[in-house]
């Protein structure tokens, strides 16, 4: 048990114990019949279970986040590898032997509380860690840029980029004319609009993502040196994404997909778990890369000039007692920073210390929040602020201000060992400006680019022709095509030819540099850990040769399910009943990773929702097992069973042999097999 789960259980109230009570403390007597005058009745205003309990209901609600209104959260720890005194005096971050309590929130950007988890948006990584030091706040995302420079136009991107205010359409989607309106006028947006047509916006888990805390921060040593840094959440599954078609029929079949695949691998035991990497720059070397201001946040700082060194582990291990109570009432404000991590300059992180306290107050209605017990510090809280609404402490004594000899002078400042801001000199005139060193707008966008694999290449050209084939302005469409065209010519035409926009002149050479770190294809692909299987039997099939193979990937860590037409069981080659996970009519082939049609149900075959699943999962580039009378299957789904030799993720065998649960299983830890030709098939 951490510092911050004894901490929270002071706070926790069982919902299912002893005799219902008001919120008074007073027994009720009857909570289904409101007090009437004669059974058939007015009712009466003296009903104070009544008032009460209606006055509750309909006060249920705080505004949500303005962003990030869709999210899900968890509870962890951090631990760092070894001492960090070289860079920080933080407290976490040099006592190897702390295990730091944290809790984690992942969201969407776009969309409101109750949107589905996979629209094609960025995804917010949040950490608030409880040290001993105070409260630390790393507010990230999954992508390692942001869209715009300076803060001060985070109203005018987030209004385009939100549903439109004539209807509030379309919930949670950038394809619209207003998003594609403000970033083709706004070329600084373009680096992180292509990560955003990339697969990264379509993340297959929240455990599957990588964190960044995006701009460049400053850590500070004991010898008061700093060092420029920047955050890196590195997922010990590797980088992993769904496809666009699956991602959007997910949203209608399981809006909770993420948040659901998140809260499973916890209660399982299976805890997802992150390395924080550090790309660490030392000040004189501020000014030493080439078309690279550290503190334009549009800009990264490509792992092959700064290697990204791996200093720690953070592990989600409990799932929240209360939705609201923790998740929802999380309040992270980019400027909770400990003693030894300090800010930059970077006018879009200033922007943010404003931003995030201020819309704490929004949603909590006064500046108690920090009482609440999921932001409550575990160091101490000592200091003379007071009232306010809900008000939780009685502050006792009479010496409310400092100095003050009443109290004996007490609390004190403490002084060096406080959090002293690192005395960065400035100087320079007041003016509204941007430096001319955050001037390029395209050749990190060239560099993204140019680091895809050729099927990365081809997912983002897709999403360009899918977003801007939704934007009816012509001219908006032109001008993404002139920009694309300064991003790379060939990206340029092939978007163009998808949205009815003419083919553009080559204006500039690409620069070919490229980044491999950037790459999901280079994302580890060795695991099965909760990676889930669908097995579609039938009647016929044989007991043993399902349980063995169900036995073999279940032992490797993966989630087997077996779905059959109908729930409950079926009749196995023996005559014996077997027990089913799931009729097939409740799922669908997008919630799983991978299909296997086994031997012995042949019927199967000529169920057309059984051979959707194939049928889908092949298109969508999954690992597709059959053997027997299974290959009937995959043979009525269009599936080209002759190309199962070049394929790696077509396991066709014509009888079993455990040789094909080998062969599955390394199929499937390797995500897909986004190679495959699947114009033709019909799904
Ligand atoms: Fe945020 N952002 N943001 N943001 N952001 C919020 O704060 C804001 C930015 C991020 O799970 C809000 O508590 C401004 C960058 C995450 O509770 C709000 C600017 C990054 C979350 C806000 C940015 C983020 C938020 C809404 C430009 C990645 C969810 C509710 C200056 C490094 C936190 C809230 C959670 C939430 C403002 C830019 C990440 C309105 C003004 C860059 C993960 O304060």
């Amino acid at each position: 048990m951490t510092t911050k789960d004894r901490q929270l259980s002071a706070n926790r109230r069982p919902f299912n114990e002893g005799v219902l009570t008001t919120d008074q403390g007073i027994p009720v007597e009857d909570t289904d019949n409101s007090l009437r005058a004669g059974a058939r009745g007015p009712s009466l205003l003296e009903d104070f279970h009544l008032r009460e309990k209606i006055m509750r209901f309909d006060h249920e609600r705080i505004p949500e986040r303005v962003v990030h209104a869709r999210g899900t959260g968890a509870h962890g720890v951090f631990k760092v590898y070894e001492p960090l005194d070289e860079y920080t005096t933080a407290d976490f971050l040099t006592d190897p032997d702390a295990e730091t309590p944290v809790f984690v929130r992942f969201s969407t950007v776009q969309g409101s509380r109750g949107s589905s988890d996979t629209p094609r948006d960025v995804r917010g990584f949040a950490t608030k860690f409880y040290t001993r030091q105070g409260n630390f706040d790393l507010v990230g995302n999954n992508m390692p840029v942001f869209f715009i420079q300076d803060g001060i136009k985070f109203p005018d991107l987030v209004h385009a980029l939100k549903p439109e205010p004539q209807n509030e359409m379309p919930q949670a989607a950038s394809a619209h004319d207003s998003f594609w309106d403000f970033v083709t006028l706004q070329p600084e947006t373009m680096h992180h609009v292509i990560w955003l047509m990339s697969d990264r916006a379509i993340p297959r888990s929240f455990r599957m993502m990588q964190g960044f805390g995006v701009h460049t921060f400053r850590l500070v040593n004991g010898q008061g040196r700093s060092t420029f840094v920047k955050f890196h959440w590195t997922p010990v599954l590797g980088t992993h994404s769904l496809v666009w078609d699956e991602a959007q029929k997910i949203a209608g079949k399981d809006p909770d997909y993420n948040r659901r695949d998140l809260w499973e691998a916890i209660s399982s035991g299976q805890f997802p778990s992150w390395e924080l990497g550090l790309q660490l720059i030392p000040e004189e070397r501020a000014f030493e890369f080439e078309d690279i201001d550290i503190l334009d946040p549009t800009k990264i700082i490509p792992e092959e000039v700064v290697p990204v060194t791996p200093v720690g582990r953070l592990t989600l291990n409990r799932n929240p007692d209360n939705f609201f109570a923790e998740t929802e009432q999380v309040a992270f404000c980019v400027g909770n920073v400990v003693p030894g991590i300090d800010f930059t300059d970077d006018p879009l992180l200033q922007a943010r210390l404003f931003s995030y306290l201020d819309t704490q107050l929004n949603r909590f209605g006064g500046a108690n929040f920090f009482q609440v017990p999921i932001n409550r510090a575990i160091a101490p809280i000592r200091n003379h602020q007071q009232d306010g609404f809900q008000q939780h402490e009685v502050p006792v004594g009479r010496a409310n201000y400092f100095p003050n000899s009443l109290g004996g002078d007490q609390p004190t400042p403490a002084g060096p060992a406080g959090f002293v801001h690192y005395p960065e000199h400035v100087d320079g005139p007041k003016e509204r400006k941007r430096s001319e060193t955050f001037a390029d707008h395209y050749s990190q966008a060239t560099l993204f680019w140019n680091s895809m694999s050729s099927w990365e290449k081809e997912h983002i050209i897709a999403a360009y022709r899918f977003e801007l084939g939704k934007v009816e302005s012509m001219p908006i469409r032109v001008r993404l095509v002139e920009h694309l065209n300064r991003v790379d010519h060939d990206l340029a035409i092939a978007v163009a030819l998808g949205i009815g926009v003419e083919e553009p002149v080559k204006s500039v050479d690409n620069h070919g540099r490229s980044s491999p770190a950037l790459s999901q294809g280079n994302s580890p692909r060795e695991s099965v850990l909760s990676r889930k299987v669908a097995v579609l039997v039938g009647d016929g099939v044989d007991a043993r040769i399902v349980t063995s193979m169900r036995d073999t990937l279940t032992e490797r860590g993966a989630i087997v399910e077996l779905l059959a037409p109908v729930d409950g069981t079926i009749t196995t080659s023996d005559g014996l009943p077997m027990e089913v996970t799931r009729a097939m009519q409740t799922m669908s082939s997008v919630l799983y990773d991978a299909i296997v049609v086994p031997d012995g149900a042949p019927d199967l075959a000529m169920d057309g929702l059984a051979v959707n699943y194939a049928a889908e999962a092949f298109k969508h580039g999954k690992a597709v097992g059959a053997f027997g009378t299974g290959l009937g299957l995959l043979q009525r789904a269009q599936i080209p069973l002759t190309t199962a030799s070049a394929d790696p993720a077509l396991i066709a065998y014509d009888e079993w042999t455990p040789d094909f649960a080998t062969e599955f299983t390394k199929a499937l830890a390797a995500h897909r097999n986004f190679d495959r030709d699947i114009d033709a098939i019909p799904a």
